[in-house]
């Protein structure tokens, strides 16, 4: 193996020292191997890293997990599924302050509606303080992950967040309007992100205004596409059916969104009521144009081109696909989407070259499908090794099935073929799976997770509400074998799985982050250096507190206000040393955060409790830690 090969594969020297001694060595040694619950697994690929780390050990993959329901997105090392981190997203996050402190509310309230302000704003809220996670995924250059971003959906409060990959925190977040529940999305892969392509997957009526409620044909659908350097909406079409997952082509040229309601159904039996359902295909550069050309009606200020069904534009086609379609992804060969039937034992194989044909020669739009393989019951999502061959979930067989794409290809021209390689069982009903790099041009058939929505008798009982269960198979020979179970709290959907080299993150910030632009432009203000001062600064009502804190104290060790008075306290952690952060916590204030090497953090409260109240420090950063502390005294109204 040449060391660039290696470079590439991101071998740990462990592993290379496996694969230059050669297998016979393997067995005894435990290299090339893990042990697992006392069982040696020897990889069938000797080369590839081991499953199990030894104490100290790095993973060579960053997994990148959505936690569903709880709204935050998880870190985590692959495939030794240690979690790293979890970064506050779209939930409320006790340890770090995130919705509670200004920079991180800034964040959540910048991006929303006026409507969405002032409906929170009478719940005496500033932001939603829940959120539903599914999808993320990081930006692309040239078709394969280039480290800057993690982009991800909410589909309970229709909102897109960004999370920076240097500092592995949300930088924005913005509400998109006209839509109903951010489901399916992706990043654009080629030239580069790009766009962010965000599917609503709630029909409503275009005017929800209270006036129509049963008259399916004022229902519309919306699919946005997001500029993700500006997290601005660019543009979006209306389109017929719901909307589900989302992908698109490593061309540039178009996006794909599955409906599982053609019928724009309300009910169960209305929604499933067809056979055919469809995937809307996205002329990128049309709508563009037609943007361009002011084609379009302005809606809530976003420019609405007209996609539905119908309006035979060069927009948007309407490929019929069997039945309740689910996932889309499009595979490493840079020429297959794949489309899982779900109701269907299909997947249903789009060709990317046939799509011109479809919108210049208005073919029939069937004729971009070059394959339609059985391959059991619930096919929901498909991932690929870069060798051509596609895994898929298989949701009521509770198995992955591995099958040949070019095999596939020829049993739907009429060749007597059989694509499907194999199937394994996984424990239970499985929804995303993801390969390592494979939703990348660089897929490198390595490994598969697999996200299992249930698991029952796989761990020990933790009472009614169990943990779902996320499998690790071996995907280095043909015969797929499952290698890991890992419980995992509510409830990721989905993961991408990172090559190691491609996510840097710092480990200090810098004094210059946008993220304190904020706190220095009001220390300005206030004649105050940010970076040096303990001050107190009383400015009628409000009183604004500037700390910094150098382990183990904090450079105020009291500082007194009035009751009633709208406090904000500035901490600015002025180590910076590797791990050395602080935390500022005002003990029955409900009052907390972190503040981290060389971050500045804030919050804002009312200091409506007199008496002595004590802050500390609430992360452990010294063998003085405990010592870190002050008195914050709160003087009564009437004195
Ligand atoms: S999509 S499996 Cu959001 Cu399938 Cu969850
Ligand atoms: Cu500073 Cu604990």
């Amino acid at each position: 193996m040449s060391a660039e090969e290696t470079k590439r594969r991101g071998l740990s020297r462990r592993s290379l020292m496996a694969a230059t001694a050669g297998g016979a060595v393997l067995a005894g040694s435990g290299v090339g191997s893990g042990l697992l619950n006392g069982t040696l697994v020897t990889r069938a690929n000797a080369a590839t890293p081991a499953l199990n780390l030894e104490p100290g050990e790095l993973d060579p993959y960053y997994g990148f997990w959505s936690s569903g329901q709880t709204g935050e997105l998880r870190i985590l090392g692959f495939p030794s599924m240690r979690e790293l981190m979890r970064v506050p997203v779209f939930n409320r996050c006790s340890a770090t302050g995130w919705g509670q402190t200004n920079e991180s509310l800034k964040v959540l309230t910048e991006g929303l509606t006026e409507e969405t302000r002032t409906f929170l704003a009478a719940k005496g809220m500033k932001t939603y303080d829940n959120g539903d996670l599914h999808h993320p995924h990081m930006s692309f250059t040239d078709g394969t992950y280039d480290g800057r971003f993690i982009f991800a959906n909410d589909k309970a409060n229709t909102r897109v967040a960004r999370i920076r990959c240097d500092v592995m925190k949300c930088d924005k977040i913005i509400e998109i309007p006209n839509a109903h529940d951010i489901h399916g999305m992706r990043p654009q892969k080629y030239p580069r992100t790009g766009y962010i392509f965000a599917n609503g997957e709630h029909e409503a009526p275009l005017v929800n205004d209270g006036k129509v409620l049963d008259d399916p044909s004022q229902y519309v659908n919306i699919f946005t596409a997001i500029d993700g350097d500006e997290m601005k909406v660019a543009w979006q079409v209306m389109v017929s059916g719901n909307l589900d997952n989302t992908d698109c082509d490593y061309q540039g040229k178009y996006a794909f969104s599955t409906s599982y309601n053609s019928e724009m159904g309300m009910n169960l039996a209305e929604m499933t009521e067809s056979e055919l359902d469809h995937v809307v295909v996205f002329n990128l550069k049309a709508i563009e144009k037609g943007v361009a050309e002011g084609d379009v009606q302005m809606l809530n200020g976003v420019a609405v081109i007209d996609g539905r069904k119908g309006q035979n534009k060069n927009y948007t086609r309407y490929i019929p696909i069997p039945n309740s379609p689910h996932g889309v992804n499009a595979a490493p060969d840079k020429k297959h989407i794949m489309i899982a039937g779900k109701l269907s034992p299909t997947v249903s194989v789009i060709d990317v070259t046939k799509l011109d044909a479809l919108f210049d020669e208005d073919a029939d739009p069937r004729s971009c499908i070059v394959a339609e393989p059985q391959l059991g019951l619930g096919p929901l999502h498909t991932a690929f090794d870069g060798k051509g061959f596609a895994f898929t979930t298989l949701f009521l067989d509770s198995q992955i099935v591995k099958w040949d794409i070019d095999k596939a290809v020829r049993a739907y021209a009429g060749e007597d073929v059989d694509p499907i390689v194999s199937k394994v069982d996984v424990h239970y009903q499985p929804g995303h799976n993801s390969t390592s790099m494979g939703e990348t041009a660089e897929a490198d058939g390595e490994w598969l997770i697999s996200m299992n929505k249930f698991s029952k008798d796989r761990f020990l009982n933790v009472g009614p509400l169990k943990p779902e269960n996320e499998q690790i198979i071996d995907i280095s020979s043909d015969d797929m074998k499952v290698v890991h179970d890992g419980p995992t709290f509510a409830e990721p959907h989905d993961a991408i799985i990172v090559r190691s080299d491609i996510v840097n993150p710092v480990n200090v910030w810098s004094r210059e982050d946008p993220m304190f632009t904020d706190a220095y432009a009001q220390a300005k203000a206030d004649g105050v250096d940010l970076d040096y001062d303990d001050v107190v600064i009383v400015d009628g009502d409000k009183v604004r507190v500037y700390m910094t804190s150098v382990a183990p104290q904090f450079g105020l060790e009291k500082f007194t206000v009035k009751q009633g008075q709208e406090v904000t306290v500035y901490v600015t952690n002025l180590d910076d040393v590797d791990d050395v952060t602080h935390g500022f916590c005002i003990s029955n204030y409900g009052v907390a955060m972190e503040v981290a090497p060389q971050a500045t953090a804030s919050v804002t409260f009312t200091a409506d409790r007199p008496g002595v109240h004590w802050f500390y420090c609430q992360w452990f950063c010294h063998a003085l830690h405990m010592e870190m502390r002050g008195r914050m005294f709160v003087e009564p109204r009437n004195v």
